[in-house]
Parts: structure tokens; C-alpha cells; sequence
């Protein structure tokens, strides 16, 4: 999760998130440059008097300042494309979880098993264990398994709601009647927190998202645990 007064991102869970964030790095280095030398430039015509009253055309730098901004720009939107195109593959998932939004909870449905779904609410403040995320825990996590291609199918009951993971690179809207599909590979074990991220309601801060990536065996145990209950 992000921690206090942080400013960048939160660090990647899988690999399509590791990927945004050298996009990330990569536009803010092109932006950097461009303020640096146009801050250089604007400060030569204030401390210049200098001026070309003579000119008329100059066909040569013209031609440069019209292509290189061009080829900057197609230097930010081919890897922009291609990772648009990498976090819309689904290939071969080995597992399938079905995110549904309601007003103001999340419901989760592990499609592969018959009878594993339940409902995860927020934990409210005063029954907070020591050291929990206020506004952040749930009663009952997501548990997916590290390394697997997960496929996360997300849809809502009643109004838009948006199932949103920073860590995972994953934001994608929940629809009525509507099934949205995308995919993630958490790469470590661990817990990652997300919010709704439609305004939704009164209670749209009220309805985070826990993800808990566990080894392929705790994940097996938590779904027998469950499927018990
Ligand atoms: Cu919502």
C-alpha cells in the first residue's frame, strides 16, 4: 500500500504493472527534457535583446521543430501501445475470479469451484485489529496464488463501481449488466490494497479490496477452509 504523503507509485506486484512503470519513467524523462531546454530557452529570449528583424523564413529549422516533436511523440505512444495491448491478453488463466460491486461491498465468485464465493465488507474502524489499514481491511480477503495468471471477471449489481488495484496495474470498471474482463499475475506473495474507484454512493470510501497472494498450497487451504464454511 501507499504510505504517507507518497508522491510515486506504489511499488508492482506483476509484471504488466512493472511495465507502467518504466512507461511511467520513460514520458516523465521526455517531460523533464522538454521543461529543462524550454526553460533554458525561455530565460535566453528574457535576458537577450537580440532579435532577427531581418528574418523571414528558415526552412530548416522549421522542418526540425516539426519532426523531432513528432518522433518524441511516437517514441511515447509505441510502448504506450503495446502495453494497452499486453494487459488486454488473457491466455490460458488458471484461475477465474468473478468481482461483483455492490452498494457498498464487494462480492467475490471463484468460478472453478462449485461453491466458492462470499461477500467482503469493510472492516469498521472500532473493531480494527492493532496495526490495521483503517478504511483499507476487509472481513474477507481475495485470495489468489502467486505466478498464476489469474482472470479476473468484474461486473456490478446495482450502480458503476470500478475494481481498482494500484499495485497490480489493474482499474477496471463494474458495470450492470456489463462483464469486464482482465487479467493479472501477482509475481509475490503478499497483501495488496485497492478501493472502489467510481464514485458509487454515500458509502463509496466505505468498499476497499484486499488481494492476498498466498503459495499455490495456502491458497488450496484457504479454498477447503471455505468451501467448508
Ligand atoms: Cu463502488
Amino acid at each position: 500500500m501507499a504510505h504517507q504523503a507518497q508522491l510515486g507509485f506504489q511499488d508492482a506486484a506483476s509484471p504488466v504493472m512493472e511495465e507502467l512503470l518504466h512507461l511511467h519513467d520513460h514520458a516523465m524523462m521526455v517531460v523533464f527534457l522538454i521543461s529543462a531546454f524550454i526553460l533554458y530557452i525561455i530565460t535566453l529570449m528574457i535576458t537577450t535583446t537580440l532579435t532577427h528583424t531581418g528574418t523571414m523564413d528558415a526552412q530548416l529549422v522549421e522542418t526540425v521543430w516539426t519532426i523531432l516533436p513528432a518522433i518524441i511523440l511516437v517514441l511515447i505512444a509505441l510502448p504506450s501501445l503495446r502495453i494497452l495491448y499486453l494487459m488486454d491478453e488473457v491466455n490460458n488463466p488458471h484461475l477465474t475470479v468473478k468481482a461483483v460491486g455492490h452498494q457498498w461491498y464487494w462480492s467475490y465468485e471463484y468460478t472453478d469451484y462449485e461453491d466458492l464465493m462470499f461477500d467482503a465488507y469493510m472492516t469498521p474502524t472500532q473493531d480494527l485489529a492493532p496495526g490495521a489499514l483503517r478504511l483499507l481491511e476487509v472481513d474477507h480477503h481475495m485470495v489468489v496464488p502467486t505466478n498464476s495468471p489469474t482472470r479476473m471477471l468484474i461486473s456490478a449489481e446495482d450502480v458503476l463501481h470500478s475494481w481498482a488495484l494500484p499495485s497490480l496495474g489493474i482499474k477496471t470498471d463494474a458495470v450492470p449488466g456489463r462483464l469486464n474482463q482482465t487479467t493479472f499475475t501477482a509475481t509475490r506473495p503478499g497483501l495488496f490494497y485497492g478501493q472502489c474507484s467510481e464514485i458509487c454512493g454515500s458509502n463509496h470510501s466505505f468498499m476497499p479490496i484486499v488481494v492476498e497472494a498466498s503459495t499455490t498450497n495456502d491458497f488450496e487451504n484457504w479454498s477447503l477452509t471455505m468451501l467448508q464454511t
